[in-house]
């Protein structure tokens, strides 16, 4: 497939000031009138020839300032439509095309999902609606017509304002008419038509405006929508609060749908979302999904200002809204819940996804230098490390240069389709600081490592750090990175506080060489070092320490991501060095003995904390730990070694915790971080006590699942039996799916638990359960509750060394590769790690790759991971 390249940017050679569209929608006649305001880009060339974006489309109509064209003006094909010589003026362009939204399965442009019209256009889908410059540096004004017949589309919906509405008498059909005032690229244009609940709100922005906030979901479902009108509501009064930033339009509308490839979309005004991150009550959501809906919402939300209000020049610039972004959305839930154990949840995710993915073949710049496929690229990468280097950015310059920058940023750039260069410049302005060394972090692949070596001088009372800094997969032309590292000392009975060095400032040190030594003086006693502070940099750290002195962190650190990353690395120390066959100074008994203590001392102070400090590093973090040579079955069986000690030495302290964190029947449910936080402990609790007793702890799950009053405890349950196999659990399966049978979002999670059963039989249960008549190819949730769970989440199943996991995840990404190439890609990406297997599991995979790339007419979706997969 042609590759796009970030060098080869140049402005549009037009653009269009003013877009009205006129969709008339049917099932599977859809037409539409695009009416186009095009002139010459003065920053383009003249007299070049104006060719527009399209894909897959029917031309029914084309004229010029109201002409129809001749057939010798203009050449139309379903992927472009070219004037070789349009006028050197303004003019009007008037497309007419038609589409088949029902025929849409890669639910991309305009498509119905449960009968309910809406679109998708990021990045490159709305040239599947009409012929277009389908680019985000064209930004136009946007009016659009929307008519449908009455009774099956009652609800229609824009981008902006609503204008006008009314009935077409005598035919059955009404329509209405949106218009947005704000120019934005087409990527960020929406259209919803269908029979839909409303719940709404008013929200008043600090400027005064009224803002009617709606959200739409399925008939029937209203009362599972409040916790996401709730969180936009706090979304916008937090941005304000936190950024500045005031909502624009007089309307915010959310609408949920059941058929969607990500997450949602934050189209101005109409966040279109996968109705997974909407619908929400105690009986069908857990904790996780209340958190992830509210995240979510901000998310969307946020990109009004990060996103809309000022866009990205290209694509390459994608970590320009994304990466900011999720740094907002990850700020405002820090806020929302417990900053420390959100921001290990953030770590969790940055090391369980974005790690791999830069240590293997997919790896890529945080901003690309160039794509075959964009849809292929709204990676980790871009998002979680982009995110990480916007909160590096707020630590090496302060909190409030950060905000002053911002303002700054938007400021300047608002109306404006921008760059990375652009959002740097905001910064350096504000500060008078040269950021050009540290834009070192959006050009090259690679996790950084540090390796560190500290000694302690009892004489002169200075303690050093020797530190050495290499960059993996960066290439060998790649110079240092500017890494903050904020950090302390601590000492046998806690924080040193009187050690100083002039080259720590506010507690971080800047170590932007290869190699450095820091000297901190006034150091009274043998510290212990804590480092990388609230993990204050995407780099992996090789600190030469022994797990005693990480115990000593774990009891004392004042910083709570450190307690925390303390307590997984012994954890990790132990598994690791047994599947190694290497002893550790610390064994598995004074491990539990130190959780013991921290245990009785924290728990019941912080219950979300501890549960955090229970769960072990996972399969996969151990295997990212070791690097090459995987074999998931020892890396299993050593944590369910781990599992089964911790579990036997702590069994009373377990119990006990269990015991006090218990609700008294008739609670009611609350999703608040406290509550979810005391559950989150006595489910952590549950896991080490099957692990150390089976036949009691399936007593207790089982026993749990038909106790408990919210969907968090009963899933918990399930999750804990389906890793005991037996009867108990079989029937357990069977009476979830029969009470859910009617809720889709809750049978993927079934789906999801059976994938992840780490037993030979969970191939061939997969297999069955593609048959089952809740699971649909067609759904995006569905495919990605059952196969992608097993692709991502079963290392020891996928994995196989007899190739049967790979076989399965190659078979259906091939089967949807058709019907919808975006989700199969995104799918194949759970081979982004083959090359670290052991060899004859690397053979499978190859294999597996190689068949899959072998295959006629395959997407260029999926023929970009698979061709870079293997390269
Ligand atoms: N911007 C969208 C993602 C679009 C993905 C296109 N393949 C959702 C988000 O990041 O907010
Ligand atoms: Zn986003």
């Amino acid at each position: 497939p042609p590759t796009v390249r970030l060098e080869d940017y140049r402005p549009s050679d037009h653009l269009i000031d003013r877009v009205e569209l006129d969709v008339r929608l049917d099932p599977h006649d859809t037409r539409v009138t695009a009416r186009l305001a095009v002139r010459p880009n003065p920053a383009g060339r003249p007299g070049a020839p104006l060719i527009l974006d399209g894909d897959d489309l029917r031309l029914l109509a084309l004229d010029l300032d109201g002409q129809s064209l001749a057939p010798a003006a203009f050449r139309v094909a379903p992927s472009a439509l070219t004037l070789p010589e349009p006028p050197q003026r303004p003019f009007t362009l008037t497309i007419e095309t038609r589409l088949d939204p029902t025929a849409n399965t890669k639910l991309m442009g305009l498509y119905r999902s449960n009968g309910v019209y809406c679109t998708q256009c990021e990045a490159d889908g709305f040239r599947r609606i009409t012929y277009f410059l389908d680019r985000p540096d064209v930004m136009s004004i946007y009016t659009t017509r929307i008519e449908a017949e009455e009774a099956a589309a009652p609800v229609l919906l824009g981008n902006g304002n609503p204008v006008e509405a009314g009935r077409i008498e005598g035919t059955g059909r009404h329509f209405a008419v949106w218009h947005d005032p704000h120019p934005k690229p087409a990527y960020l244009f929406a259209l919803v038509g269908g029979r839909l609940d409303r719940v709404s709100s008013t929200f008043t922005t600090m400027d005064g405006r009224a803002v009617e906030l709606a959200v739409y979901v399925e008939p029937g479902k209203g009362d599972r929508a409040a916790y996401a009108l709730d969180a936009v509501e706090r979304s916008m009064a937090w941005d304000e609060r936190t950024f500045g930033r005031a909502y624009d339009l007089d309307v915010f509308n959310v609408v949920a749908v059941s058929d969607f490839n990500m997450g949602a979309m934050e189209n101005k005004g109409l966040n279109i979302f996968n109705d997974k991150y909407v619908l929400a009550s105690p009986d069908t959501a857990t904790d996780a999904d209340y958190a992830a809906i509210e995240a979510i919402i901000a998310h969307e939300y946020f990109h009004n200002w990060s996103g809309n209000r000022v866009t990205c020049r290209d694509w390459f610039q994608l970590c320009l809204k994304e990466g900011l972004t999720v740094f907002r959305d990850q700020e405002f839930s820090s806020d929302m819940r417990s900053r420390d154990v959100h921001r290990i949840g953030e770590v969790r995710t940055l090391r369980a996804r974005q790690f791999p993915e830069d240590a293997g073949p997919l790896a890529h710049p945080v901003r690309p230098k160039r794509y075959a496929e964009i849809n292929n690229f709204y990676t980790a990468t871009v998002y979680e490390k982009g995110a990480e280097i916007v909160r590096m950015l707020r630590t090496l310059i302060g909190e409030r240069a950060f905000r002053a920058g911002m303002d700054r940023y938007f400021a300047e750039n608002d109306g404006t389709a921008a760059t990375v260069e652009d959002f740097l410049r905001a910064f350096e302005a504000e500060t008078g600081r040269d950021l050009s060394r540290f834009a070192e972090w959006y050009e090259r692949p690679g996790t950084p490592r540090v390796a560190i070596s500290g000694h302690y001088d009892a004489g002169a009372q200075t303690y050093s750090l020797e530190l050495r800094q290499t960059r993996p997969g960066a290439g060998s032309d790649a110079p240092p990175v500017v890494i903050p590292i904020r950090l302390g000392l601590i000492g046998q009975d806690g924080p040193l506080d009187d050690a100083r060095s002039s080259r720590v400032t506010d507690g971080v040190f800047v170590f932007d060489r290869w190699d450095d030594v820091l000297t901190i003086e006034n150091v009274a006693t043998a510290p212990v070092p804590s480092l990388f502070r609230g993990f204050s940099a995407p780099v992996r750290v090789d600190m030469a320490m022994d797990d005693t002195e990480r115990l000593t962190l774990l009891r004392h650190d004042t910083d709570g991501f450190n307690r925390w990353e303390a307590a997984q690395r012994v954890a990790a120390r132990l598994m690791i060095g047994a599947l190694r066959g290497e002893a550790t100074e610390v064994g598995a008994d004074a491990f539990a003995a130190a959780l013991d203590s921290f245990l009785d001392a924290r728990a019941l102070a912080d219950p979300a904390f501890a549960a955090l400090v229970l769960s072990l590093p996972s399969e996969s973090d151990l295997a990212d730990d070791i690097g090459s040579e995987i074999d998931p079955d020892a890396i299993h069986a050593a944590r369910y070694d781990l599992r089964t000690r911790l579990g036997t030495a702590l069994t009373d302290r377990l119990h006990a915790l269990r015991d006090a964190l218990s609700e008294p029947a008739g609670t009611p449910f609350s999703p608040d971080a406290a509550s979810a936080g005391r559950r989150a402990l006595r489910n952590a609790a549950l896991d080490l006590i099957a692990a150390a007793d089976p036949t009691g702890g399936a007593a207790c799950a089982d026993a749990q699942i038909h106790s408990a009053g919210n969907m968090t405890d009963r899933l918990a349950g399930l999750s804990t039996l389906a890793l005991l196999p037996g009867e108990t659990r079989e029937a357990a399966f069977a009476s979830f799916a029969e009470r859910y049978a009617d809720e889709p979002l809750v049978l993927d999670k079934w789906f999801a638990i059976q994938a992840m059963i780490p037993e030979d039989g969970t191939v061939e249960r997969v297999r069955r359960l593609q048959e089952h008549p809740a699971f649909a190819m067609t759904n995006p949730n569905r495919v990605r509750a059952l196969v992608g769970s097993f692709a991502l989440a079963n290392p020891t199943q996928f994995n196989r060394s007899d190739g049967a996991g790979f076989t399965l995840v190659a078979d259906t990404v091939l089967a949807l590769d058709r019907a919808n190439p975006q989700i199969a890609a995104r799918l194949m990406t759970a081979f982004g790690s083959w090359r670290r297997l052991e060899p004859v599991r690397r053979g499978m995979a190859e294999s597996a790759l190689r068949r899959i790339l072998a295959t006629p007419g395959l997407s260029r979706d999926v023929t970009d991971i698979a061709g870079r997969s293997l390269g």
